[in-house]
């Protein structure tokens, strides 16, 4: 039978894992593989995290069903049907839940425990996590799973408390839905979840504004039910899809990677590739067009170019036209969302484009927002103004490393990582799709199960050989900030004010978070590393006094 319980009373476990979303819920089911004794802290009433939060009108993914799922298991992929290209919240919802009976995960999961620290104990080589609500476990191993985009963001603007309507924010969506029939509504911002729901809130609402600081781009999903023939198709041969997305940059198969530059192309035969791009759908598809479009600045602005003529027919009114036109950042610098009738939406009598950049928002009133030069009056107000993205959630938390320093201090200038996967003085604890790793420019599915199939395969390397602590040395993980920032460096995403680079955050240091050399180099990377006896991480053997490791 396996101790329970530490000497200081806190539940003792081989292995905490912070997070029950796509990345807690696999590395659950890998680690309890393993013989390990594991447990879930999951901060949401329900598991799911993304798709569990963001239950917003519109709300789905813009990865392809098939490809935005898990691989691990060929039966699960066989016997799971979705019903659209691409995903609605409500699907993957049900899909996750299906995952965790499937497995019997859920009994490993504690709901509403927010962890409010997690601290290293030098002397036994662990890590203590302690929730808001009190509940307290160690365990050698602590495995953040808590999300790139898990911590949402409401502006401070003056005033909120005093606002007599509702007002919610699109991460954090009340799970018995928002009704908006015969509502006077403000949205707040006009990124992916903006862009999302901005139509379907205006086929119910009595009046929308929407309240714009930058344009963005976005180009149709054109979403679809998948057929049975369709379905069947892929799935005769989903193993090779599945093999074939390990070998792409985006861990997306299906998209055949683009030979020639937008410059090389004369003007009416690229007018004709954006076209069909533009009516097949998807962004990953779109900035496949051509091979230099996230590289050379001419390039990118022919694509440009493209989607601001487009949004000149859609939208009748020239001048609220010409407000949705991007034109301060390169097409796919900032996520290049996906829409179902964004720009037609403002043809619409009832909605009405507010422009928040010439005239910021100052306060929200009792009675509704407030700009520099006039009041509008709402009932609901709907934040789509994103999260502190990628470090959020980790230093929402206070992390403490070897000799009790804090993860705070030691990223106040920037995430610093190896590989994207652990941080030097923070022993045995592993980031799932950290920053420094591919994550958030990839299919997140891929990259989670790359990640966790990693941190598996090491520990049981490790407990094989009696380690009981692993971390990166700090001249390696120098190397690799230097090399993240370097690949950045080489493409035009430093260049937008994108959360990637921590814009939308007053005071955050600007660094550019994701490693975008692609996955398929990046596993390459990680499995070298791990094939030279995991190379530049410093291994620690057991110690006499350490407490045995607990088994199920
Ligand atoms: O957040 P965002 P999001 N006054 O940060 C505006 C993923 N995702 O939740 O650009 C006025 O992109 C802000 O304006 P600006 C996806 O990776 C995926 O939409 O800072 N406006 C911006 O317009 C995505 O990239 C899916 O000037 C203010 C908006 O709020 C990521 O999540 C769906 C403001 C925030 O946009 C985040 O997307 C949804 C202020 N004070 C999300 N503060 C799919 O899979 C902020 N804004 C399809």
């Amino acid at each position: 039978m396996s101790n329970t319980r530490a000497p200081d009373g806190a539940e003792q476990l081989d292995a905490i894992v912070i997070g029950g979303g796509f990345a807690g819920l696999y590395a659950l089911h890998r680690l309890r593989g393993l013989g390990l004794k594991v447990k879930v802290f999951e901060a949401g009433s329900g598991i799911g995290g993304t798709w569990f939060w963001n239950r917003y009108p519109g709300a789905r993914c813009d990865v392809e069903s098939l490809e935005y799922s898990y691989s691990f298991d060929e039966k699960l992929q066989q016997e799971w049907v979705w019903p659209e290209r691409f995903a609605a919240q409500a699907d993957i919802l049900r899909y996750i839940h299906h995952v965790a009976e499937r497995f019997d995960l859920n009994r490993d999961i504690v709901l509403n425990a927010r962890v409010s620290s997690a601290t290293f104990d030098d002397a036994s080589s662990q890590w203590t996590v302690e929730t808001a609500a009190g509940h307290r476990a160690t365990a050698r191993w602590c495995v953040m799973a808590s999300g790139n985009l898990s911590l949402p963001r409401v502006p401070r603007f003056p005033g909120l408390e005093n606002f007599r309507g509702e007002w919610h924010h699109t991460g954090q969506w009340p799970y018995e839905g928002v009704d908006f029939a015969g509502k006077r509504v403000g949205v707040i911002g006009t990124g992916s979840s903006g862009i999302q729901a901005i139509p379907l809130i205006a086929e119910q609402a009595k009046h929308l504004h929407v309240f714009q600081r930058t344009a963005n781009f976005t180009v149709p999903a054109i979403n679809r039910p998948l057929t049975p023939e369709a379905d069947a198709a892929h799935k005769k041969k989903y193993a090779e899809w599945r093999e074939e997305a390990r070998r792409t940059p985006f861990g997306i198969a299906g998209h055949a990677p683009p030979t020639k530059s937008a410059l090389q192309e004369e003007e009416d035969e690229r007018r004709a590739v954006y076209e069909k791009k533009w009516n097949t759908g998807g962004n990953i598809s779109f900035l496949y067009a051509y091979n230099d479009l996230l590289v050379n600045k001419d390039s990118n602005e022919t694509a440009c170019e493209f989607v601001r003529d487009k949004i000149r027919g859609i939208v009748r009114d020239p001048e609220v036209a010409k407000l949705l036109m991007p034109n301060d950042h390169y097409i796919g610098t900032k996520r290049l969302c996906l829409d179902n009738g964004y720009f037609e939406t403002f043809n619409r009598d009832n909605v009405t484009l507010v422009d928040v950049k010439s005239d910021p928002i100052v306060e929200v009133t009792a009675k509704g927002l407030r700009t520099g030069t006039k009041e509008y009056e709402l009932d609901t107000i709907v934040f789509a103004t994103g999260y502190d993205a990628m470090t959020g959630a980790l230093l929402d938390m206070d992390v403490r490393g070897r000799g009790g320093r804090s993860l705070r201090e030691k990223w106040a200038d920037g995430p610093r990582t190896y590989l994207g996967l652990m941080t030097a003085g923070f022993p045995n604890m592993f980031v799932i799709t950290g920053p420094g790793s591919p994550s958030v420019k990839t299919n997140m599915v891929s990259s989670i199960e790359q990640h966790v199939d990693w941190i598996a395969d090491c520990l049981q390397h490790l407990r094989a050989r009696g380690v009981v602590a692993i971390e990166p040395e700090v001249a390696k993980e120098d190397q690799w900030v230097e090399h993240v920032n370097q690949v950045a460096d080489s493409t035009l995403y430093p260049l937008a004010n994108s959360w990637y680079v921590g814009a939308n955050i007053p005071g955050k240091p600007r660094v550019f978070m994701p490693y975008v050399a692609g996955l398929d180099k990046y596993r390459k990377i990680c499995d070298d590393i791990a094939a030279k006896n995991y190379e530049g991480f410093a291994l620690k053997a057991q110690a006499p006094q350490t407490t045995p490791e607990t088994t199920t």
